[in-house]
């Protein structure tokens, strides 16, 4: 007989059978689940699976804004409320042309966990629009952001909704947003985290995604008497996640040796140079062959010039990996050749980089694997550090924030670690992470009733 997760798994393929991203998350987290299911039926008396992958609620609405050449631009913009069991709700805004219902259901389900596993006070959320930032001009995302606001702002607030940034989404335009939604509410309040340090921002919260999917992956290797120091690594992404992971693997004495982008590949023998990368990417907002241009000893590769079913970052030889870019970007056959390639820790820094296949090819060879959800929670905890500092009007040094950023990874790794353990799975660290978030906040909800 199916089990209550299966059955509540089959319902959903039937009732969204246009959202694979969706339905691929909740799948790892509801395979997980099974031995806290079956050793306590009042989740099953209570509904809870029912109830948790269905979000509060959904708001999806009209963007539209004049480009440059004066004409008309229409856009879908989205925030979905996933669960405010045990906080505000809480998550990113991603500016990909690829945004749909399904990515931003996925990463707001994934969203719900990831927030409870911080073991701070903050729900579930995520957001965004299919409008792609690349190739506008500055006046044109301002304009954008702007009218994203006009709408979003109804929905949001320091207590109720904090919104922060995701793909597409950094500084500059959470700076535009902040700017609309002050003027729309007259209210100087943390309602964005991720903003500049003139106006509320955190000192550490640029760096905190990708410094703290270090700092898991130092956790993981500890525990079986491993380091990082001296290490080759191999890093996807170009943006914020994968910069500052580089730059801390760089501080503690390992060597990430690439970084990817949307259109390619560098494979840097002499380790990634980070102020070419901040240059390349922050600055010129440019593609990966400009770091090529800078630093001509590193070697380029197109997408187009991939090995078949293959991303090439994969292939590198490697003993740790560090995809930071985006959903489903190691596939069955990348883990098969990292895993052949002796690559012995895997930390997830993006959302969801590894299929469910590359997720159980990873568990089964029992190498130290940190999922996203417990991997990158670094960002989000540290924006609650900077919704900590607004409310009680303060800023806190560099340091400080650092310090706590790396002692909640730290217990992060405990939780997951120490749950594995209770529930007869111990190293797993996938099956940690999922129970662990989902009975913090299920416990919430059967506790508040059924309103
Ligand atoms: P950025 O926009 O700063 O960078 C994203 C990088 O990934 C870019 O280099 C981009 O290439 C590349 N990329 C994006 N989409 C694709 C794609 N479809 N194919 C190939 N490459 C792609 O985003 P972040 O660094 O902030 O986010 C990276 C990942 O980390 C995402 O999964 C995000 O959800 C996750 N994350 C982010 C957090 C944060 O605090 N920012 C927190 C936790 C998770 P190009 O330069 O060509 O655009
Ligand atoms: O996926 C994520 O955790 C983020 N994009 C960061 C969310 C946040 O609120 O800082």
């Amino acid at each position: 007989m199916a089990s209550y997760a299966e059955k509540v798994m089959e319902e959903l393929k039937t009732r969204y059978p246009y959202q694979p991203e969706f339905l691929q998350a909740v799948q790892e987290v509801l395979q997980s689940l099974t031995p806290i299911l079956d050793k306590n039926k009042k989740y099953e008396n209570y509904r809870i699976i029912e109830r948790i992958v269905e979000p509060e609620r959904t708001i999806a609405f009209r963007v539209e804004w004049v480009d440059d050449t004066g004409a008309i631009q229409v856009n879908r913009g989205y925030r979905i409320q996933f669960n405010s069991a045990i906080g505000p709700y809480k998550g990113g805004l991603r500016l990909h042309p690829s945004v749909n219902m399904s990515i931003l259901k996925f990463l707001g389900f994934e969203q719900i966990f990831k927030n409870s596993l911080t073991g701070l006070a903050i729900g579930g959320a995520k957001g965004g629009s299919d409008f792609d930032p690349k190739g506008k001009s500055e006046n044109e995302v301002m304009r954008f952001c702007q009218t994203f606001m006009n709408e979003l702002f109804r929905h949001i607030g320091a207590t109720i909704d904090v919104p922060a940034g995701d793909i597409g989404t950094g500084g500059r335009e959470i700076g535009f947003l902040y700017g609309q939604y002050k003027k729309l509410t007259k209210s100087f309040e943390g309602v964005l985290t991720g903003k500049n340090l003139l106006f509320g921002g955190s000192l550490a919260r640029t760096e905190a995604t990708g410094y703290g999917a270090v700092y898991f992956a130092e956790s993981m290797l500890k525990e079986r008497g491993e380091s990082l120091e001296g290490k080759t690594c191999a890093v996807s992404g170009a943006g914020n996640v994968a910069t500052y992971c580089c730059q801390k693997l760089h501080q503690i004495g390992a060597k990430p040796v690439t970084v990817t982008d949307s259109k390619g590949m560098i494979y840097d023998k002499n380790g990634i140079n980070v102020d070419v990368l901040k240059q390349v990417k922050e600055v010129e907002r440019a593609s990966l062959t400009r770091y090529k241009e800078l630093v001509p000893s590193a070697e380029y590769t197109a997408v187009a010039d991939y090995p078949e079913g293959l991303h090439k970052v994969w292939t590198v030889p490697c003993y740790a990996a560090f995809p930071c870019a985006t959903q489903n970007e190691v596939n069955a056959r990348d883990a098969e050749k990292l895993l052949a390639n002796g690559c012995q820790c895997v930390t997830e820094g993006a959302n969801m980089p590894s299929t469910l296949d590359a997720v159980h090819a990873f568990v089964k060879a029992k190498i130290a694997f940190g999922p996203a959800k417990a991997a990158n929670a670094g960002g989000v905890a540290t924006s609650q550090l900077e919704m900590e500092q607004n409310a009680g009007m303060q800023s806190w040094s560099f340091e400080e924030v650092d310090n706590k950023l790396h002692g909640i990874m730290q217990n992060i790794f405990t939780n997951a670690s120490e749950t594995a353990k209770e529930f007869g799975q111990a190293g797993n660290l996938v099956v940690g992470a999922n129970i662990a978030g989902f009975k913090k906040v299920a416990d919430a909800m059967i506790a508040q009733g059924v309103c």
